[in-house]
């Protein structure tokens, strides 16, 4: 298993890089560069990146969100260049020493919540917390409003502006399209990555929808393990993988997650790991937890064991924090939560493999 961070970037991460290596067990980061879907990302630029990130004593081989432009999802015919762009950005990323690229296939919204800093009555912190009730009442333009106005002024993964400012449109795109449809324009993508992948030894980690339903009449197509069996079966590769988000599947009490995991791990397609802990509320309403299993729904000790037993050797990180400690920060993203994150997740695996050393 290895430690690893979200971090955004010094233009972008109030979060020193100095912070996060200090943290203890940590090795490596989940690195994000700041790029809008479908551009060819630059060599000298994640060069750069990389070499900021391994002088501050830590590693850069998981990307995320290599973001998959609107058109491949709708099959538009300008797909293709926005492939090849694709399949350029996975060799110039495996040149720099990447190992997996985690992306989604989620149209419009990556991820949807109702609240980006609902209160915790127990102990005052807050965190992102979804309520369908309330998302009734909200058309998407209004969400996607409220959602940029909340945040801080940070820009928040997957709400990335220059996709919302196309959201009217996109949206008609996808009127219509079923699940079957999506999944075909799909294959097309996977076909044409997954080789490259291969040939230069990076594996593709798709994440979860989130919440795991269905919403705004959207076809989604990745919130439960059938759901991923399907994806894998798309392209049958061990460079077709799942970025397996304990947080964003386990919205839905329906998925079983120690499960799941233990399923593809002994598959071999798991990817990259997002853990972390969720409470649920009520019927498709949840909000997120402090990563300790009593603090949520989850059951962490049997999620880092599944991750024990089956795939030992993926990338972690400790997902969404709450905000404690009178933090200000991106939504999700502070320091000090995901750090106790960690912290108690290098724990529980220590105390595994002590366990299992006998
Ligand atoms: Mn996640």
């Amino acid at each position: 298993m290895k430690m690893t961070f979200r971090w955004y970037g010094s233009q972008s991460d109030p979060i020193p890089l100095k912070y996060i290596r200090q943290i203890p067990g940590m090795s490596g980061l989940m690195g994000l560069l700041d790029k809008p879907a479908g551009v060819d990302w630059p060599e000298e630029e994640f060069a750069a990146l990389k070499k900021e990130v391994n002088e501050a004593g830590l590693a850069l081989e998981v990307i995320e969100s290599v973001n998959v432009h609107e058109d491949i999802k709708t099959g538009l015919p300008s797909r293709d260049e926005y492939i090849a762009n694709y399949m350029s950005t996975i060799r110039m990323l495996a040149r720099q020493g990447v190992k997996v690229i985690i992306y989604n296939f989620m149209p419009v919204f990556d991820w949807l919540r109702t609240d980006l800093a609902r209160v915790i009555p127990e102990d005052g912190s807050n965190s992102l917390y979804f309520d369908e009730k309330d998302l009734g009442e909200m058309g998407p333009l209004e969400i996607v409003r409220k959602t940029a106005e909340d945040s801080h002024g940070f820009t928040l993964p997957g709400w990335e502006p220059e996709r919302l400012a196309l959201l009217e449109t996109t949206l008609k795109q996808y009127e219509g399209m079923t699940g079957d449809d999506l999944r075909k324009n799909y294959k097309y993508f996977l076909d044409a990555v997954i080789p490259v992948c291969e040939e230069v030894g990076v594996r593709m980690a798709c994440h979860p929808d989130d919440p795991a339903w269905p919403i705004f009449g959207l076809p989604r197509i990745a919130h439960s393990q059938a759901d991923f069996d399907k994806i894998i079966q798309l392209h049958d590769s061990p460079a077709n993988t799942v970025c397996l988000c304990t947080g964003s599947l386990g919205s839905n009490p329906e998925n079983d997650i120690p499960a799941t995991i233990r399923h593809f791990g002994e598959m071999d397609r798991i990817g990259a790991m997002h853990v972390r802990n969720v409470k649920y509320l009520g019927t498709h309403h949840f909000r997120e937890a402090a990563h300790l299993s009593s603090a949520g729904d989850l059951d962490m000790y049997a999620i880092m064991k599944a991750i024990y037993d089956t795939c030992p050797e993926t990338y972690v990180r400790p997902d969404h924090g709450r905000m404690i400690w009178d933090e200000q920060g991106r939504p999700g993203y502070g320091l000090y939560d995901r750090a106790l994150g960690a912290t108690y997740l290098n724990g529980l695996w220590e105390a595994i493999v002590r366990e299992n050393q006998k």
